[in-house]
């Protein structure tokens, strides 16, 4: 039976949802749900998710949200072996190093750099925070240091969600990934990999490169 996933090509998360799915050969029903117009605040949706943020999937009345408890119960569940989460502690850790660093710095300070403007009409990108971002990704770039991939030698769920962001930041400004041959050696082997990689994310990735593009248009000729 297909599980339900609630989603906006546009997100990163819900993307990264979209990509292991396809990694591990779940069907999705895939609903989407527009924010903008706020659906996401229904009685409806509030009754499956009552943080009414998305990705939020419903497989077979298991409820669940965050992208990463997503992504891992998909592959704990459904995937054939432990290759997109390895059951080795120390490889293991490192992709859950990785999920917390997107969730807590890397996607993190992308959104407090870009979200203002985007979303709340604010007029200035903070070079504070464009200094963070910058940090986020050299710590990106040094773990790519000793691995080929973002955890280890083979691609995990941790790349599926750094790709996801990378790919997101690349669409937005390539300049931020200028002076990080890693990341963009690594970047195009994710995408050579991942199966169907332009229709589970550069396709939204690219939607919301031009939502941003065009805020931060206006900002550039304000
Ligand atoms: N940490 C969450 C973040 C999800 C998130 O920020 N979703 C946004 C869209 S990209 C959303 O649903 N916003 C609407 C809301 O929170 O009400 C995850 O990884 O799933």
């Amino acid at each position: 039976m297909p599980i339900d996933l609630y989603y906006m090509d546009a997100s990163a998360p819900c993307r990264s949802v979209m990509m292991t799915a396809k990694m591990v050969g779940v069907e999705l029903n895939l609903k989407p749900l527009n924010l903008l117009t706020g659906e996401h605040m229904k009685p409806e949706f509030l009754a499956i998710n009552p943080q009414h943020n998305i990705p939020t999937i419903d497989d077979d009345g298991f409820y669940l949200n965050e992208s990463k408890a997503i992504i891992a119960y998909l592959v704990n569940r459904y995937a054939k072996d432990d290759t997109l989460c390895p059951k080795d502690p120390k490889f293991r850790a490192l992709v859950d190093q990785r999920l917390y660093f997107d969730m807590g710095v890397l996607y993190r300070r992308f959104g407090e750099l870009y979200y203002p403007v985007i979303m709340s009409g604010a007029t200035k990108l903070s070079e504070k925070t464009k200094k963070e971002l910058s940090e986020a990704i050299d710590f990106l770039e040094g773990f790519l240091g000793s691995n080929k991939y973002a955890a280890g030698d083979h691609l995990t769920i941790a790349d599926i969600v750094l790709v996801s962001t990378v790919s997101t930041i690349q669409v937005v400004d390539k300049t931020h990934l200028e002076n990080h041959p890693k990341i963009l050696a690594w970047l195009e082997k994710c995408k050579s990999e991942i199966v169907d990689y332009e229709e589970c994310n550069q396709k939204g990735a690219e939607m919301f490169g031009q939502w941003a593009n065009s805020s931060l248009s206006k900002l550039e000729s304000a």
